[in-house]
């Protein structure tokens, strides 16, 4: 089902100070930011200089308004770590798949997540305690 570990999500209140402190203490580097709207969010990817195109990277997620959904969770945990996404090759195949198993999918069809992926959570309470978001890279 899953072909690759995509990225690791933390929750941040001041992104530009959370790039600032993952760049001047390990090394990070931005390779993408964006505002997603319909999320909520204010993100950026950051990847360690040595890994090439396609490798596990870090999102930073910081909240655009009182209710969303990384609001919500600085709120009730302060800054950490909010999500681990998973990469495959058809979201929509994935998220069926899962949902035969059992487990809750947070949307009934995919949404748009970062550089025009296509993305689904499960529920939390469905995956050990971790959200975990399912990405397809835009072709
Ligand atoms: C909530 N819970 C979590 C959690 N958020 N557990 C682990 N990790 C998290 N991030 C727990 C919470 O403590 C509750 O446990 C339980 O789940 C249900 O909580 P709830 O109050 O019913 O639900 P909410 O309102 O806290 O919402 C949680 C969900 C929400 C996951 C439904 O955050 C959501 O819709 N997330 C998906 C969208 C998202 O995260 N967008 C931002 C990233 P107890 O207290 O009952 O034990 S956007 C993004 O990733 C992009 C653009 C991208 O990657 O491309």
């Amino acid at each position: 089902l899953v072909t690759a570990i995509d990225h690791v999500g933390i929750a941040v209140a001041d992104l530009d100070a959370a790039i600032e402190f993952q760049r001047s203490t390990f090394g990070l580097e931005v390779t993408h930011s964006e505002i997603n709207e319909e999320q909520g969010v204010h993100e950026a990817m950051l990847r360690a200089p040595g890994d090439a195109a396609g490798a596990t990277q870090i999102q930073l997620l910081a909240p655009l308004r009182p209710d969303s959904a990384i609001a919500k969770f600085l709120e009730r945990n302060n800054p950490g770590l909010q999500q681990l996404a998973f990469r495959v090759t058809d979201v929509e195949a994935a998220s069926a798949a899962l949902r035969a198993k059992g487990l809750r999918l947070l949307y009934d069809s995919p949404r748009r997540g970062t550089a025009d992926s296509r993305i689904n959570f499960v529920h939390p309470k469905d995956a050990g305690g971790v959200l975990v978001e399912l990405v397809e890279p835009a072709a």
